[in-house]
């Protein structure tokens, strides 16, 4: 029998699944590390991936009997897809079962920081609320204000629809305009990047990590955004250039930030926790039980279409 390595803990029965066809091998409590990864991978035919692993050439070349990497998640910049490609292995992502958890999520952000949630509930529990008063942490409301979106797939749509529901003006950016049809129904405009920057009062990025959006938040963009601005990543850490981030917050170049995704998880910077208008979670983007176990019956999904010589419903690249 094939082998199958499963790199984490999955939501639910589905590895059992899995039971007939291969010898299995699942790290049930834990995410692997990226070492315990690499030596567990060399002789497997297939493998479920945990976004935090690095599937690069060399993981690559070291596993010859590998035909199959499912992704849990959707964004699949751990992988070099097309390295995978050449060698003839299949990749598959999860998509559109998280797209409501995931833009939910980003609302959630972007109220507890435009409203202070966060701030609010640290003050009261360091003992810190002495009495109501009428200007105690003001926020900003989300009705009337334009929310701009980076990066506008499922997800961004998804989030620009619950924004309607706010009454807020929505403008996106993305490589390629999207379909007419699209923009009416979602009462969405597109803009250039420059647009996007220049007139939104909250910016979510909810754009893949690839070499052009890789620090595409520097000192440079926070300068030509509004200094009310929250900017709320749900996307991929890297694409904000963490240092210039907080030279920005401690310059009050822009008003705060929520962040479910750093530059180099699960390691923050110090100094951007002590800013006051940051909201931090720890990559909670997907994370709700019904999500979660859909994405884990995909993953189990594709290696057994794999293996029985379907196409999978998802495959990348
Ligand atoms: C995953 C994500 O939960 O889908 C993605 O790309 O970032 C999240 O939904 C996470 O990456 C776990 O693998």
């Amino acid at each position: 029998m094939d082998r199958v390595l499963v790199t984490g803990p999955l939501i639910g029965d589905s590895v059992s699944r899995l039971a007939n066809h291969f010898r299995v091998e699942y790290s049930k409590n834990e995410v692997m590390g990226q070492e315990a990864f690499s030596r567990a991978v060399t002789d497997a035919w297939g493998i479920v991936t945990m976004t935090s692993l690095r599937v690069d050439r060399n993981i690559i070349d070291s596993s010859p009997q590998l035909k199959a990497i499912a992704n849990l998640g959707v964004g699949c910049d751990n992988i070099d897809v097309s390295y995978a490609q050449t060698r003839g292995i299949t990749v598959t992502n999860t998509p559109d079962v998280l797209s409501e958890s995931t833009a939910e999520m980003g609302m959630g952000l972007l109220l507890a920081t435009s409203r202070r949630i966060v701030e609010g509930d640290r003050m009261v529990r360091a003992g810190e609320f002495s009495g109501w008063k009428v200007d105690l942490l003001l926020g900003s409301e989300l009705n009337g204000k334009t929310l701009g979106i980076l990066g506008c797939g499922r997800i961004g749509q998804a989030m620009a629809r619950m924004a309607g529901a706010f009454e807020m003006r929505v403008l996106y950016h993305n490589r390629g305009r999207l379909q007419a049809e699209v923009e009416s129904r979602l009462q969405l405009t597109g803009v250039d990047f420059d647009g996007l920057l220049e007139e939104s009062d909250f910016v979510v990025i909810t754009a893949p990590l690839n070499e052009e959006s890789h620090h595409l938040f520097d000192l440079a963009t926070f300068e030509r955004m509004k200094r009310s601005v929250i900017l709320i990543n749900i996307g991929r850490g890297p694409v904000i250039k963490e240092v210039d981030l907080i030279a920005a917050l401690e310059r009050n170049l822009i008003a705060g930030v929520a962040l479910d995704v750093l530059e180099s998880p699960p390691s923050v910077a110090d100094r951007l926790k002590e800013c006051p208008n940051v909201t931090l979670t720890p990559h909670l983007g997907s994370a709700t039980t019904e999500a979660r176990t859909a994405m884990s019956d995909l993953v189990i999904d594709a290696l057994l279409d794999v293996y029985h010589g379907r196409v999978p419903n998802h495959v990348v690249g």
